[in-house]
This record gives structure tokens, C-alpha cells and sequence, in this order.
């Protein structure tokens, strides 16, 4: 057969990166890294951004410097931010970044005009600060809301500067805590109770629909057709999951660890609620029944305050420290006090003294007490999803950047007493370009057919080892 090349434009929290990936008609598909660049966010005026005008750069150059002939190309990116559009298309500039402190109290103030458990029924989703629905509701009385004419998700304002196709996608929308999952469109009567305008959010799009082919110049690319794919990362990280068992859970570990199961169905249960988990929609109807832990975020926060003291580190090295010492402190991952950009170490150390227990001091304790403390977190979320949800569980596979953190996977498999299988590292990207080739024709079937094109030398297996 031909050989079709989609590229999946990838934009996580830490860093960005275009992939193509090539199939001839053989099993796995081909993955290659065009371009890699950092998202570093911005501080304007006090507010946490991010800089989408480098990050839309990053992506018209990187889209240019492909030389070869593309299929489609496909955007998944990180969930719940948005940016302002005026009704002529025009960026009412950047979008606020989720862990700006504009949320603080929010979600109490939501609360008493819409009760948690009616807002958990409609919407399936795990109450966090970082939520579009608070994120919108700080932001109801500011000049930038009232001039704005549509607001988009990151990477639907990416495919609107690519195509000038307004859409929003599924996937991604079920993050906002605003998408009424029962009947899958936009919860206008929670907009109207928080006095938020109800057509701000265009209307939702599937994933795997057509986008309409790039208009946009600069990126070499004019023509070629854009594709909706699961643009939640998420989603298309748990597509690149190479299952071969539906008995299996997922952690998809990067700067944010998202743990849990794929359901046909979602749990919307008190008991689910109350464990704050997830129903995050997925590609092909499927459900991600899943708890956000607050991952590597930890361990680069850590690295950036040790540079900015003068005493940078290096990963691997801490990383093989930390693997010759034995078993240390826990924390609580997911304290709130660990969302935002902060000293990092200062807080975990005062997270354990608050506990009650041995401060970690140098650099690579440290290290030790957080991937303790994730492996623990990975653990009870794998557990609970097997309860709230009756799934059985033989398998955890964990993809993303953190599956290049040996240790952490050994950590996973002793703790969850079940096997890790780690890889593939670009599970999103794959997610992104399976998609776009079933779109195209190039390869057929649900999930599980999809998830036969990984290749198998990507990953590599953790069995837990026994506990003196
Ligand atoms: P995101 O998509 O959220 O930007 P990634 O999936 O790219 O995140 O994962 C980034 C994380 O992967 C980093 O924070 C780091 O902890 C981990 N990582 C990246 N490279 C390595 C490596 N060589 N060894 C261990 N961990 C790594
Ligand atoms: C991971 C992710 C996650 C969200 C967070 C904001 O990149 O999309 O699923 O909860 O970013």
C-alpha cells in the first residue's frame, strides 16, 4: 500500500511537538519527532498565562520544516483553558493559564449557586479549581468576557487558526465542567445560573470529523485537510494505549498523571463524586473514569526552584540516587497546595512535618518522597476505579514522559502489585495520528484494532517485586 504520513501537533504543559506518523499498510505505525519545543508560560501583570503567540509560531514553523507530504494533520493539547475571540475571529489576548490564582474560593462560590452533586449529575466531572467552569466565573465580570464573541479550547483555537473553523470538540469540552453529558451539548442552564453568556462555546464537533483543509500562511501546509481528533490529550493518549486486554487501567503520566479505566458508560455515583473522580468523554463513545493526580508537575517544580537557587540537578542522576535509597516519607500529591508555581521543595518538606513525618533534606530525598508519594496516589486511584466502577483490573500501562522514569515504574508495579507495561512515550501523538489514518481510510476498526498499529519495541514491562 501507499505510504500516508499524518502529523499530530501535541502541545502539553512542559513542552510542544509536532509528530508525523507513517503507515504503509503494515502493523505499527512509524513515529517521528519534526520539531520539540518548550511551553514555558508568561507572568503579565500578575496573571499566569500562556504565550500562544510562541506557541502558535512553534507551530506554523514546525508544520514548514516538514518536507514531506501530509494525509492530515490533527491538534490535541492540555483541557480546560480557553482564549477570547471578538467577532471578527481576533485573540483578545493570551489565555489565563489554569494555575493562576484567579480560582482560589471559586469553586466554594460556584457551589452555593449550583449544589456539587447536581453539577457532578449533569456534568460526570471531578471538581478541581482548575475547571473552565471556575476559571469562567472569575473571570464574569472582566472587559475581556464582555467584548469576547466565542471562546475556545486550546486546541480548538489552534484548528481555528489553522482552517478559521469554529468547533468544539467533544472530547475536550467534557473537561470544562460545563458539557451536559446526558445529552452531550453544552449545560446552558448551568451558563444562565452563573450569568455566563450560553453561545460562547461554539458548538460541539466529534471527534474524527473534517475541519476543513489549512488556510492559514506561514505554515506550508496550505491545503492539507485538518482533522478533529480526540484533542483532549488525554483522550488520545488513552487511543495510544497498546491494550491487549480490556482488563486494563492507565496512567497517563506527564506533567499531570490522569489514573483510571476506559467504561463504556459513565459512573455518575455519590460514591464517585465523592472519591472526586472523572467521566472524561472519549473517542468512539468510550468513558475515561479517572481521578487527576497532580503528577511530574512535583519533580519539575523542584527542578526549576534548585535552578533558580543556583544548585541545578540533573534527572538522572537524582533519579538513580533515589533508586539505591530505601522507601522514605509520603505526602498528599494532590494538596492543593502543590497547584501552583511555588518552592516546591519548601512545601513538600512542610507537608511532611505537618504529617508528622522525617523531612527530606537533600535533593535526591526529595525525589525519593515524591515518586513514594505518586506510586501511593497511583495506587489508591487504581484501586478505587476498580471498586466505583466493578472493572477488573490484570495490567496498568503507563504512557506518556513518565514512562522514561524507571523508577517510578518499578514503584507503580510494587505498590499496585500488578504489572507495568511503560510506553509508549508518544502515546498521544499515536492516539492523534490513529485517528486521522481511520479518518482517512488507511486503517480500519474500533479501539482495540487501532491499538495493534503500536509498536511493541516502544515498551518495556515492570512486574512488581516482592515486599520484605
Ligand atoms: P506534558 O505532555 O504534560 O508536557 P510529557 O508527557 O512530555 O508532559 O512528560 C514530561 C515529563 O516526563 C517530565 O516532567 C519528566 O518528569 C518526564 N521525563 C522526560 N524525559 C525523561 C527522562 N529522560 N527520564 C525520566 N523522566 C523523563
Ligand atoms: C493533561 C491535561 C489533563 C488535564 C490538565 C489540565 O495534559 O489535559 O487531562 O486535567 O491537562
Amino acid at each position: 500500500a501507499a505510504r500516508r504520513s499524518y502529523a499530530a501537533v501535541d502541545l502539553g504543559a512542559s513542552s510542544g511537538r509536532i509528530i508525523v506518523g507513517e503507515f504503509d499498510g503494515g502493523a505499527p505505525a512509524r513515529l517521528r519527532e519534526v520539531c520539540r519545543f518548550d511551553n514555558t508560560p508568561i507572568r503579565v501583570d500578575g496573571v499566569l498565562q500562556w504565550d500562544i503567540v510562541a506557541l502558535w509560531s512553534a507551530v506554523q514553523d514546525g508544520l514548514r520544516s516538514y518536507d514531506g507530504e501530509l494525509a492530515s494533520i490533527g491538534v490535541d493539547s492540555w483541557a480546560v483553558d480557553y482564549a477570547l475571540l471578538d467577532g471578527h475571529g481576533q485573540l483578545l489576548g493570551n489565555p489565563v493559564h489554569y494555575r493562576d490564582d484567579r480560582t482560589v474560593g471559586v469553586p466554594e462560590e460556584v457551589d452555593s449557586l449550583v449544589a456539587r452533586e447536581r453539577l457532578f449529575g449533569v456534568t460526570g466531572i471531578q471538581r478541581m479549581p482548575i475547571n473552565t467552569i471556575y476559571q469562567l466565573y472569575a473571570a464574569r465580570h472582566s472587559s475581556a468576557l464582555a467584548s469576547a464573541r466565542h471562546a475556545l479550547l486550546i486546541p480548538d483555537l489552534i484548528v481555528h487558526r489553522l482552517t478559521g473553523s469554529l468547533g468544539s470538540e467533544l472530547t475536550n469540552a467534557s473537561t470544562t465542567g460545563l458539557l451536559d453529558q446526558r445529552r452531550n451539548d453544552w449545560a446552558t442552564a448551568v451558563f444562565t445560573t452563573l450569568g455566563l453568556p450560553t453561545d460562547l462555546f461554539p458548538p460541539i464537533v466529534q471527534p474524527g470529523s473534517a475541519a476543513g483543509p489549512v488556510t492559514a500562511e506561514g505554515t506550508g501546509q496550505e491545503g492539507v485537510p485538518v482533522v478533529r481528533v480526540g484533542s483532549h490529550d488525554t483522550a488520545s493518549a488513552v487511543v495510544g494505549v497498546p491494550a491487549q486486554t480490556p482488563d486494563f487501567a492507565f496512567i497517563s503520566c506527564g506533567t499531570w498523571s490522569l489514573v483510571g479505566v476506559e467504561l463504556p458508560e459513565p459512573v455518575r455515583t455519590e460514591e464517585a463524586r465523592k472519591a472526586n473522580f472523572s467521566n472524561e468523554l472519549g473517542v468512539d463513545g468510550t468513558v475515561r473514569f479517572l481521578r487527576n493526580v497532580m503528577g511530574l508537575w512535583l519533580l519539575q517544580e523542584c527542578l526549576r526552584q534548585w535552578q533558580e537557587d543556583g544548585h541545578p540537578q540533573d534527572l538522572p542522576t537524582l533519579l538513580e540516587g533515589a533508586a539505591q535509597l530505601p522507601a522514605g516519607p509520603v505526602v498528599d500529591v494532590d494538596s492543593e497546595a502543590f497547584l501552583r508555581p511555588g518552592d516546591m521543595p519548601h512545601l513538600i518538606r512542610e507537608e511532611c512535618q505537618r504529617a508528622g513525618q522525617p523531612v527530606p533534606e537533600q535533593p535526591v530525598q526529595l525525589v525519593r518522597c515524591l515518586l513514594d508519594s505518586l506510586a501511593e496516589s497511583y495506587h489508591r486511584t487504581v484501586r478505587q476505579a476498580a471498586t466505583l466502577s466493578g472493572k477488573r483490573i490484570d495490567v496498568v500501562h503507563l504512557v506518556g514522559g513518565g514512562a522514561q522514569n524507571s523508577l517510578l515504574c518499578q514503584l507503580t508495579a510494587d505498590r499496585c502489585e500488578l504489572p507495568v507495561i511503560a510506553g509508549p512515550v508518544e502515546a498521544t501523538a499515536l492516539g492523534n495520528v490513529l485517528v486521522q489514518a481511520r479518518a482517512d481510510g488507511a486503517i480500519r476498526g474500533g479501539l482495540a484494532e487501532l491499538r495493534q498499529h503500536v509498536d511493541t519495541g516502544l515498551l518495556r514491562r515492570y512486574d512488581p517485586r516482592d515486599r520484605r
